[in-house]
């Protein structure tokens, strides 16, 4: 199976490196990109250096900070214009919060699904180091979130998914309207709108041990307000065409 990896970056600088360092260790069919927003920390400039070898691993540069779900669309458009054909399209945290072992649960499962998952809130999941605060807030938006779009998912915002290659091909990316982390959800629900069969894998999910949290208090906001609207208008647009 061949596979690409798409992680968003921004500082993570103490991280990338060894991440991909793992990645590679899985000896896999894999391109890699890291999409970066300039980060001051040098994160792009340390990628590309230590591995300017490697002819699978590529690094899309952004001028400004935009947002984790804009990151990963520019990640997901470049792969699915290069020209090669994967079997399926992942995207990941570059934070260690995903670990890169439980890739070989999704390629088990992927041939039955369009799209994966790794879920925080299987019996078999694990979150280790996560604040009460962290939690109490992820067990909210995943609530309202389903509540709203009733997709039969328990993970939203983990931004830890594979999906097929032909299914992220059918997305409307300019229907995003968002750019931070709810672009999870807007993804996941054209795709459940499209009758697409969606999983989920457990997976263990590790708080940041290095470097700095990109979460704050606006994206949160912005992903509260968009959850809101997004169900009657994707509906909308559906009945429309
Ligand atoms: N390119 C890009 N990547 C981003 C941006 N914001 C966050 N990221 C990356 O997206 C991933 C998730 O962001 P995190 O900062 O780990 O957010 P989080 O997991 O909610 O919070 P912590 O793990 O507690 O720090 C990481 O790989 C970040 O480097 C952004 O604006 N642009
Ligand atoms: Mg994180």
């Amino acid at each position: 199976m061949k596979i690409a990896i798409v992680i968003p970056t921004f500082n993570e600088a103490k991280n990338i490196v060894d991440l991909i360092g793992e990645l590679l260790e899985l000896n896999l069919d894999m391109d890699i990109l890291v999409v970066d927003d300039n980060s001051p920390d040098g994160t792009a400039e340390i990628a590309k250096k230590s591995f300017k070898k490697n002819e699978n691993i590529f690094v899309l540069l952004r001028q400004n900070k935009r947002g984790r779900g804009s990151a990963c669309i520019d990640g997901f458009k470049y792969f699915l214009s290069n020209g090669k054909r994967y079997d399926c399209i992942f995207e990941m945290d570059a934070d260690f919060s995903h670990d890169p072992k439980d890739i070989s649960l999704f390629l088990e499962k992927i041939p039955k699904y369009d799209m994966l998952i790794g879920s925080r809130y299987l019996q078999k999941s694990k979150i280790i180091n996560w604040s009460l605060n962290r939690r109490a807030f992820s067990k909210l938006a995943n609530f309202y979130a389903g509540l709203l779009l009733r997709i039969p998912i328990t993970d939203y915002t983990n931004g830890y998914r594979c999906y097929r290659y032909n299914v992220l091909k059918n997305v409307d990316f300019n229907f995003v309207k968002e750019s931070g982390y709810i672009v999870l959800a807007e993804i996941a629900y054209q795709i459940f709108l499209k009758a697409y069969n969606i999983g989920e894998v457990p997976t263990l999910f590790i708080n940041r041990k290095r470097g700095i949290s990109n979460l704050n208090f606006r994206e949160i906001w912005q992903a509260f307000k968009r959850i809101t609207v997004l169900r009657f208008e994707l509906l909308k647009n559906q009945f429309e065409n």
